[in-house]
């Protein structure tokens, strides 16, 4: 996937409830032999409902689930009694996702907020009961109204994906083999600078349900805000990540020299760049001894005020808290 933003979207076929059957029954009771209509209402059918929720970044966890009933209406019964409506259908997605009618391709719906509820499907409608036709000329009416079908529709989730992370550093960083590590994207990798040409893009799954998309770009170097080297054509991109990942190899000549470039280089593309949230991710952890990476963390937590993970994408080591840090900081405040 070359592209920095690419489209998830992923088809189910929804079912909304059929409505419960109108009763026809009329009173009775010892002493009454002809009571008036008491035949209840049928329930409405379930809705299919679509709902934002901010900590889901993909479309993910619908990929094996793409068939969804929502439940019938119950039957009216005698003494006035509503049939129970049926139970709706609630499918949570990302904020952005929009909802299409296949068919049609008629916009259904699309969420945009956190626990906002769309119904994109109606339930059939409950029928009346003959308790509901009783009129001054027709004071025992022996009908009652069948439930509405419910309807079927087949549905495409649609989410333009922006990158959530953004991975930053000198060429040769490795920040293409974090990426190929992580996710299931197969940018190319070699050991000579500005490999990496236009950003590449990948989801990265943190469990079952949740994931969030990262994104590698061609190495930045001194003076790319002037035009060096290749960066600066895809600074504009990292304008849309929330956070930004600061790839530093432990093979740097000097770490915090090599971070305050990048920060430089960001700084005079853009300020406003520098108010994202950050994280330094140290690489190429399996070229050191367990001794060595202890001590390299020593000095990096009394330098740095950042959060930052030392790992290694070839031996693995620290991949899974790099990926739970980022979660962390993805979906906090
Ligand atoms: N030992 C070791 N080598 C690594 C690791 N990650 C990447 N490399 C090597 O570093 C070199 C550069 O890796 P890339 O992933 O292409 O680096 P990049 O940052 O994407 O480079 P550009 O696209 O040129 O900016 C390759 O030879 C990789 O095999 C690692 O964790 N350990
Ligand atoms: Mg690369």
């Amino acid at each position: 996937m070359s592209n920095e933003n690419f489209i998830d979207s992923i088809r189910v076929f929804l079912r909304s409830g059929r409505g419960g059957d109108g009763c026809v029954h009329f009173y009775r009771d010892k002493f009454t032999r002809k009571g008036g209509p008491d035949g209840g209402d049928g329930g409405n059918g379930g809705n299919i409902i679509i709902k934002g929720n901010r900590n889901l970044w993909t479309l993910l966890h619908l990929r094996y689930k793409k068939h969804f009933f929502a439940g019938n209406g119950k039957n009216g019964s005698k003494n006035n009694c509503n049939g129970a409506n049926g139970k709706d259908v609630i499918i949570e997605l990302p904020l952005g996702t929009i909802a299409k009618d296949e068919a049609s391709g008629k916009i259904l719906g699309e969420v945009t907020y956190h626990d906002q509820e769309i119904v994109i499907l109606r339930g059939g409608k409950g029928g009346k009961g003959n308790a509901f036709f009783k009129s001054p000329t027709n004071q025992a009416p022996r009908y009652a109204q069948k439930g509405e079908e419910g309807k079927e529709i087949t549905v495409i989730f649609e989410l333009k994906l922006l990158a959530d992370v953004g991975i930053i550093g000198f060429p040769n960083a490795g920040k293409s083999t974090l990426l190929a590590t992580i996710t299931a994207a197969k940018p190319k990798i070699a050991d000579y600078p500005f490999t990496t040409l236009v950003p590449n893009v990948g989801i990265v799954k943190v469990n079952e349900i949740y994931s969030f998309v990262i994104s590698d770009m061609p190495g930045i170097i001194e003076g790319a805000h002037l035009g060096k080297g290749l960066g600066h054509r895809f600074l504009r991109h990292i304008e849309r990540n929330s956070i930004l990942l600061f790839l530093i190899p432990v093979t740097s000549e000097n770490i915090f020299k090599e971070y305050l470039i990048l920060l430089h280089e960001l700084e005079m593309y853009n300020k406003e760049l520098l108010n994202k949230k950050r994280i330094i991710g140290i690489s190429k952890a399996d070229l050191l001894s367990q001794n060595e990476i202890k001590e390299l963390e020593n000095v990096l937590s009394k330098k740095l005020k950042e959060p930052f993970v030392v790992f290694s994408s070839v031996s693995g080591y620290n991949v899974n808290s790099l990926i739970n840090k980022l979660w962390q900081l993805l979906n906090e405040n």
